[in-house]
């Protein structure tokens, strides 16, 4: 493998040296970290590692000169890196001690093995190319301290559509898995497998069939195969009977039926089957108006609560449709009792401006958490920003995504420090003069983004297939299920008790909160309305003018961030400042384009002026 093929990278928030040689274990990784990042911040007390058994958490004793971290394993590099972090910082070091609230901190990357990256916005895949593996060791092993500095310890490689010849990963292909996976071993992170439900059809059986005898054995005997050579699998994530994947009703039986067989084939080595509940109708016709998207998770998994075992994890995006730019939290986050559950993120900005558009997430993580009751989930997992691109997420500061991410997953109470400050300290030194700045754009940007976006909890408003750029009926009349139905009168679905009844899937004081128009939070009303044009908001507004008024402030917004910009420039990095300009001043074009054609295209059908006599093009 030429060195050569590969595009250089940066350091990303670790900028003290890599490690000079690869590290064999967690311990060694940890010492190797220490050294250079201790030497880098110029770090006058002398730090010592100790062995003791945490799981993977960590106990820092400070109360003396000598600083001394305990733990074992990746629990020792946790403590190693979070000592560093403080440090980078200028934070206070005391005693205390630290375990990550969640088990399972994943990482999914949509991978194909082509070299493309399914909504990646960040370049090729860091894993494949040519239908081959393809992969710079040193760059997987920066990839693997990123990922550990913040706690993140599971990743899968290949995209849930599993393209051949991806489905061989678990058996042709598995010599080149496990050399990722000792690659990643000592930086405390394991893989997952992503598998294609039909695979035991790929391998001579006639069925995939779960309750056939010879594909249960199939599943065992892979099963057991892989976990001779990868002994500390994660186990194995499955997109089925989802967007045209094969799944157990494909052959009639249910989700659990299904789930249950992977996961009794993983059960004797403890491995999790992460099964998605991103399960809906992808051929509606829009004439329906019955069948309504969003109920879909829930009708099809509530009824099996209790039925799936227990090492299945349910993995369920955070909201009811599919990570659009403002959502409800998916009500069967809040509703299974009896069943693992995981939250799925997606840090790839497939409808929140695909790594070009500023849009930072902590907020809108924020709010997930602020009704999702702690415990309700025993899991995270985020889709991927990352790619082959020199800056690894296309947009130097996407990253600050990624970091955040990460600390959420080892404890969400991150989210209520500034997470954005503390990326930027750390990726650009604690005193650098556009910290406060970059900071303040980070933000602001989610709420700049949905200003002129589609608005007020509509989705869909875009390019088909892409998924960028303003197109109001580009899936109006699909068969996504992925309709706001406006007319002259108004726009939106009533999902109320008198409509689809969606808010039926809630618990009740969400029920209530959502049911009414005048208690509905306003930035999801037509997430769960239909309104009138001239419906009057809380401020005196009427519906349409608060949608012209919100695009005309984003556009402005916008080009106010690209502004804040231009006066770092001497501040930063030469090629970091000239990276984030080009991508701002596509941000402004983008914003433009919503603008004008959301507001042309509302008020075309309301025939409502704009009450600022604003520029709408006829
Ligand atoms: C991996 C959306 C995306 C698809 C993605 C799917 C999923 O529909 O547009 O690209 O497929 O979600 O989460 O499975």
């Amino acid at each position: 493998m030429e060195q050569s093929v590969f595009p250089k990278y940066t350091k990303a928030w670790l900028p003290y040296a890599a490690p000079a040689a690869a590290p064999s274990t967690p311990e060694e990784a940890a010492r190797a970290e220490l050294d250079n990042g201790l030497a880098h911040y110029g770090f006058a007390r002398p730090v010592s590692l100790k062995t003791e058994s945490l799981g993977e958490g960590y106990r820092i004793d400070a109360s003396a000169e000598e600083i001394v971290i305990y733990g074992q394993g990746a629990g020792m590099l946790y403590g190693a890196f979070y000592l560093l972090r403080k440090i980078a910082l200028g934070q206070e070091i005391v005693s205390e001690t630290q375990q990550p609230e969640y088990a399972l901190r994943m990482l999914n990357h949509w991978d194909n093995m082509d070299g493309t990256v399914e909504r990646g916005y960040a370049g090729r895949s860091l894993f494949f190319e040519g239908s081959r593996f393809h992969y710079d060791p040193e760059r997987l092993r920066f990839y693997g301290r990123l990922l550990s500095s913040v706690g993140i310890n599971t990743i899968t490689l290949n995209n849930v559509n599993v393209h051949p010849p991806a489905q061989h990963l678990i058996d042709d292909l598995l010599p080149e898995v496990v050399k990722i996976a000792d690659l990643l071993r000592p930086y405390g992170i394991r893989l997952l497998l992503t598998v294609d439900f039909a695979a035991p059809t790929y391998n001579g059986l006639a069925t995939a069939d779960p309750l056939d005898e010879t594909v249960i054995q199939w599943w065992k005997d892979r099963t057991a195969a892989i976990y001779q050579v990868i002994p500390d699998l994660a186990g194995f994530v499955v997109k089925a009977d989802s967007e045209f994947r094969p799944g157990p009703i494909t052959y009639g039986r249910n989700q659990a039926e299904g789930a249950n067989v992977l996961a009794r084939a993983l059960k004797p080595f403890g491995g999790t089957l992460v099964w998605r509940c991103f399960v809906y109708n992808c051929r509606q016709d829009w004439r329906d108006q019955k069948t309504d998207r969003p109920c879909a998770a829930y009708n099809t998994f509530m009824p099996l609560d209790g039925q799936f075992d227990d090492n299945v994890l349910l993995q369920i995006k955070n909201g009811p449709v599919d990570f659009q730019v403002r959502e409800p939290v998916s009500p069967l986050l809040l509703t299974l009792e009896k069943s693992n559950r995981a939250l799925e993120l997606q840090l790839a900005q497939e409808y929140t401006g695909q790594q070009i558009d500023l849009y930072y997430m902590q907020e809108m993580w924020q709010e997930i958490f602020d009704v999702l009751p702690r415990g309700n989930i025993s899991a995270i997992c985020s889709v991927t920003n990352l790619g082959r691109d020199e800056n690894w997420a296309g947009h130097d500061l996407a990253m600050a995504n990624l970091y955040a991410y990460g600390r959420l997953c080892w404890n969400p109470d991150c989210l209520k420090d500034d997470m954005a400050r503390e990326w930027t300290q750390l990726t650009f030194g604690r005193n650098c003069a556009a910290v406060d700045e970059i900071a303040r754009m980070l933000h602001s940007s989610r709420k700049t983004y949905q200003k002129y976006n589609a608005p007020l909890g509509i989705g869909f408003m875009v390019e088909p297939h892409v998924h960028y750029g303003p197109n109001p009926e580009g899936y109006e009349y699909s068969l996504w299920g992925t309709y706001m139905r406006a007319d002259r009168n108004a726009i939106g679905i009533d999902r109320t008790a008198a409509g689809t009844g969606f808010t039926a899937q809630y618990p009740a004081d969400l029920q209530k909160l959502y049911e009414d128009k005048s208690t509905c939070p306003e930035e999801m009303l037509l997430f769960f309305h239909r309104v009138p044009y001239d419906y009057v908001m809380e401020d005196g507004r009427t519906m349409v003018q608060r949608i012209y008024d919100d695009h005309f402030e984003g556009a402005e917004e916008a080009q106010a961030l690209l502004e804040s910009w231009k006066k770092l420039e001497n501040q930063l990095p030469a090629d970091v400042f000239a990276r984030v300009l080009a991508k701002l001043e596509k941000q402004v074009v983008n914003a433009r384009n919503w603008r004008d054609i959301t507001n042309t295209y509302f008020h075309r059908y309301s025939g409502a002026e704009d009450a600022k006599g604003r520029v709408i093009y006829p």
